[in-house]
């Protein structure tokens, strides 16, 4: 039998939910509940691999969770929760710590930035955080796994502990009736215009929650005038948009801004320069201005609208997770009889 087709995804409620979040990863969730049964979490128990002010993380759980909704999740055909309400993503990254090997994860190249110099102070959950990410998509024996790019080694990692797992214990996976192993090897959804959305002080580096520089990213809770004076002060180059992808080589500012316009129109990366190709960039700016205003305004509003009201979004959170833990805990009832826990 084949596994069934099943998306999860994740974002961490550490606070300046960005446009990088909302190109790669928010409005790919969108898009896929129309022909997928999907999962999307926020991953709390992420977050709190580095010290989160307990106020602030309860805010920003709610304030992840209303982003989902105002871009358009549907929290009734589909499941929206919050990870550390249903346990058993703890229990599973626990049986995960044990399959995954330490060289695997010293290859993590997002443990090395996070970590930064002060390794020896990196918390032990900051360390092990690829296994638990494992944990949240084999859970729910998940098919496919929308994210940005940044995140693609962490599913090269899923795929080799689900591998693992299926050859480790072989004999009683096949015993239990699993004839093509139990977990599957799940296949990440990276792509489109803007899987890497970079900063918007410094094309080379990501768009990020963490940066300090509150110019380098769109909040999705910015309003139009914030919005509007960030992408006017959007580094650049001297040229003029080059009139062929080609010409966006070598030149990070230029390629990110014209990736963010195609990501929020729809379009593709030649499609813009064939619109504004040969311009000024402070014609592409305006207009740039006024598409981002236009697609993020109505979603902020919203946001700002549901967080105002906790008492709905934790009935949805508290909904979605009694529904994730159903099929949570049958996966942890094969689990623990193929592992060879009595129960
Ligand atoms: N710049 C980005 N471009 C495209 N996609 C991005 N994602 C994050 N940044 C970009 C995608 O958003 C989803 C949720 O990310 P996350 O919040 O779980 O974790 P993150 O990748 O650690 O986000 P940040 O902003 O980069 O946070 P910090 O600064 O804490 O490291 C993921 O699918 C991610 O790929």
């Amino acid at each position: 039998m084949a596994f069934q087709q099943r998306v999860f995804s994740g974002v961490q409620p550490t606070g300046n939910l960005h446009l990088g979040n909302y190109l790669g990863a928010i409005t790919r969730f969108v898009e896929l509940q129309a022909n997928y049964d999907c999962l999307y979490c926020v991953v709390d128990l992420h977050a709190i691999t580095v010290w989160q002010d307990p106020v602030e993380l309860k805010r920003s759980i709610r304030e992840v969770t209303a982003a989902f909704i105002a871009a358009g999740i549907d929290p009734k055909r589909h499941i929206v929760f919050n990870q550390s309400q249903v346990a058993e993503h703890a229990e599973l990254a626990w049986v995960f710590n044990c399959v995954a090997r330490l060289g695997w994860l010293n290859r993590m190249t997002q443990f090395k930035e996070k970590a930064g110099k002060d390794r020896e102070n990196a918390s032990v959950g900051l360390y092990a955080y690829p296994s638990l990410m494992a944990a949240d998509i084999l859970l729910y024996r998940a098919t496919h796994v929308p994210v940005g790019e940044d995140q693609k080694q962490h599913l090269e990692l899923t795929r080799d502990i689900a591998q693992k797992f299926n050859n480790d214990f072989a004999p009683s996976i096949a015993e239990a009736g699993f004839a093509e192993g139990f977990f599957p090897l799940t296949e990440p959804l990276i792509g489109g215009p803007a899987a890497r959305v970079m900063s918007l002080r410094d094309g080379t580096k990501k768009m990020s929650k963490s940066d300090p520089s509150d110019l380098s990213r769109i909040n999705l809770a910015d309003d139009a005038d914030t919005i509007a004076s960030k992408v006017r002060k959007a580094k650049t180059d001297p040229e003029p948009l080059p009139s062929e992808a080609e010409g966006l080589a070598g030149r990070p500012e230029a390629e990110n801004l014209v990736g963010i316009y195609a990501a929020l129109s729809g379009t593709t990366k030649p499609a813009v320069l064939a619109e504004f190709g040969g311009g000024q960039f402070s014609t592409f700016k305006a207009a740039l201005i006024d598409l981002a205003v236009a697609k993020l305004g109505p979603i902020g509003a919203e946001m700002k609208r549901l967080v105002a009201d906790p008492v709905e979004i934790d009935a949805i959170l508290r909904d979605g997770a009694d529904r994730a833990r159903v099929i949570a805990t049958e996966t942890m009832g094969h689990v623990k009889d193929i592992v060879g826990f009595v129960r």
